[in-house]
Formats: C-alpha cells, sequence, structure tokens
C-alpha cells in the first residue's frame, strides 16, 4: 500500500452535534500514531486518509481527494448512503460496537419489561389512588417480535429469550436460530405481525423497510399490543399509530427515533398519554469500545486485508 504523504495518517472527525472531545482520548490511546482533524478545522483535505462522520456536512466528500475509508459512528448508515457526493468506490464502514449490542438489549429490555408486567396500567391505577394487583401473562406465553436479526437484533432477541419470553424475529434472509421463531422476507410479514404482542423496529432505513410500521402491521398485530421503534423514524407511519392508539388496536408506544430529529416542541407525540417520547438514546456508541473496532479496521486498510463491517450500497445496510 502507497500513500502520498509519507507515514502519517489522518482521520477528519466530522460528527456535528457530537463533541469531538468525548472521542479524542480513546482515538489517542488506541491510535496515537493517528493525527486527527476536527471537522471544520481540516486543513488540507487531500491529506485526510480516513472519515469519521454522523450526518456528514454537505460538501465534504468531493474535498477529500486522498480518503480511503469512511466510518460511520452510527450503525445505521442512511444519513451516509444519502449524501449525493458520497464517492462511489470509497468504503463505507458501518459501526458495531459491542456496548451499542448491550445498550440496545439494555433499553429494549426494559421497555419489554414495562409493558409486559402492566406498568402503563400500573401508573393509572396510582394516579386514580386505585389499588388494583394486575396479573401479567407468563414470560413463556408473552410473544414478542423483533423486526431485525442484526448485530443488535439478535442480541435483544438472544437477551429475551433467555428470560423465558416467546421470541420471534424477522429478517430479509432466513436465520434460524435454535429458541427463536424466525421469519424471513415480506411474504412471512402478516403471520410475524399476527404473533407479535409486543413489536421491536431494529431494522436498518432502506427503501424496503420505510413505512413499516404502518395500519396494516398495526392491524394485523394482536389487539391492545405494544410498539417499541428503535430502528429509525422513517420506519412509522405516525398518523397510522396515531389512529391505532385512538381504536385501542395499539395500547401503547416507545418511539426512540423520528422524521425529525429533535422532535419539533408541538409534535403530538410529546402529550400523547400513551407514547413513550425517548431522544434517540436507545443505544449509544461508545468511544472505548468502538475505537478498538475502527482502528482494526484502519490496520486491515494499512495491511491491505478485507475491511470489516463494510456496507453493502446496493442493500442499503
Ligand atoms: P444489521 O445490519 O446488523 O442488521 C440489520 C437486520 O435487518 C438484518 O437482520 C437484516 O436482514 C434485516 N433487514 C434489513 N433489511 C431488511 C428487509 N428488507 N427485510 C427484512 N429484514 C431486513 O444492523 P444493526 O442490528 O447493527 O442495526 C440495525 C438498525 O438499528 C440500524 O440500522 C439503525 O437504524 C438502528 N439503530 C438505532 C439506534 C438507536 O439508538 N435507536 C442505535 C443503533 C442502531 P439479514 O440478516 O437477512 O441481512
Ligand atoms: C446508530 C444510532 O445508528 O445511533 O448507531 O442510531
Amino acid at each position: 500500500m502507497s500513500l502520498d504523504h509519507g507515514d502519517r495518517r489522518v482521520l477528519l472527525y466530522a460528527c456535528p452535534g457530537v463533541p469531538a472531545e468525548i472521542w479524542t482520548p480513546d482515538f489517542a490511546r488506541v491510535l496515537p500514531e493517528l493525527e486527527i482533524r476536527i471537522w471544520p478545522e481540516i486543513g488540507d483535505p487531500a491529506e485526510i486518509d480516513y472519515a469519521f462522520v454522523w450526518h456528514p456536512p454537505a460538501g465534504l466528500f468531493p474535498r477529500l481527494t486522498g480518503l480511503r475509508v469512511i466510518f460511520s459512528l452510527g450503525a445505521g448508515v442512511e444519513s451516509v448512503l444519502a449524501d449525493p457526493e458520497l464517492p462511489p468506490d470509497i468504503p463505507v464502514i458501518r459501526m458495531v460496537d459491542p456496548s451499542l449490542a448491550q445498550g440496545m438489549a439494555e433499553f429494549v429490555l426494559m421497555q419489554v419489561l414495562h409493558y409486559h408486567r402492566r406498568m402503563p396500567e400500573v401508573a393509572a391505577n396510582q394516579r386514580a389512588r386505585l389499588w388494583q394487583p394486575l396479573r401479567p401473562p407468563v414470560a413463556q406465553d408473552r410473544r414478542v417480535g423483533i423486526l431485525g436479526f442484526g448485530q443488535l437484533g439478535a442480541h435483544c432477541a438472544e437477551t429475551l429469550a433467555r428470560l423465558g419470553f416467546d421470541v420471534a424475529v424477522w429478517s430479509r434472509t432466513p436465520r434460524p436460530a435454535p429458541g427463536l421463531t424466525s421469519f424471513a422476507g415480506r411474504d412471512a410479514l402478516p403471520a410475524f405481525f399476527a404473533r407479535s404482542e409486543i413489536l421491536v423496529c431494529l431494522l436498518p432505513l432502506t427503501p424496503d423497510t420505510a413505512g413499516i410500521l404502518d395500519a396494516a402491521a398495526f392491524a394485523a398485530m394482536p389487539h391492545g399490543g405494544f410498539v417499541i421503534n428503535a430502528g429509525r423514524g422513517g420506519h412509522l407511519v405516525e398518523a397510522d399509530l396515531l389512529a391505532a392508539l385512538d381504536q385501542g388496536r395499539i395500547a401503547g408506544a416507545t418511539l426512540d427515533v423520528f422524521n425529525v430529529e429533535p422532535l419539533p416542541a408541538d409534535h403530538p407525540f410529546w402529550v400523547h398519554d400513551r407514547i413513550t417520547v425517548v431522544p434517540h438514546i436507545a443505544a449509544l456508541t461508545q468511544p472505548r469500545t468502538a475505537v478498538p473496532v475502527i482502528a482494526e479496521n484502519i490496520r486491515r486498510d494499512q495491511s491491505g486485508l478485507p475491511l470489516l463491517h463494510a456496507v453493502d450500497r446496493a442493500r442499503g445496510y
């Protein structure tokens, strides 16, 4: 491999809204030889080997004429792929961080338990000063459905199954797994929804998955089910959820991701008594565990080895 600016390697940190100070100590610890530049102070753009991005600033990529690899701060890469000036031949690496999977499993478990143990009803009873012991079904009789059986969905599914829940997963390609019920492909969706009392979305946002949480999904689910969306706001048809909540078809929803973030102050979700709004924190990439994964790919790039976790642009994730 030959680079045209000597042995120095330069990584550009361009994650508007995510303070660079969170990341720089771990880059310095794990990759002391790497020079980190922080957007917009990028110096000579031709010297930049690696770009670490989250919602990349418009017009950035054409300036980086020596770019070798684009690293996404997030597991979801739709904002990177949507950049009209994304260089066609530069690999895009999505974030695979063990802490992200752990954090998502904690979040999904917390929300599933909240609905499984009927906590919204308990809270309503408290407001009414009503002492009413409520009995949940046993976990084995609680059917949870997880859309997406990748890095995050698989960890959540296994965590819930270990606690005894009856878990089904849905993926694009068939992925049978012990202790789980597996569904794959569009044709299997109605049957998957029909058994999902608590539905969790952990899909990437692609043209195939946009709007998947819609009126048809809510109509197919068991009456009074719950929805947890930690994928992307574009997975949810907002008006369909509001209608399904009004009709009682859906009893409650936890939403961590939204079409517009931050969620506008006048959005009806903020004040809906059966919607829990969470500010896109279901799982956060953690520098301590994520930087070593980036470092491994930088080492691979410098040794001419295949990169890990590269996005398949045709698939969109
Ligand atoms: P992966 O790429 O590891 O897994 C994606 C899964 O979705 C795979 O199982 C894939 O199927 C499935 N899938 C993709 N397209 C389809 C389709 N058309 N039909 C059926 N299944 C499909 O992603 P991750 O698990 O790492 O992340 C998933 C998403 O979670 C991210 O893209 C992001 O949007 C979201 N996220 C949200 C966070 C938050 O804090 N709210 C934090 C991190 C991520 P197959 O296995 O067959 O390829
Ligand atoms: C991600 C996210 O994609 O934080 O990692 O949403």
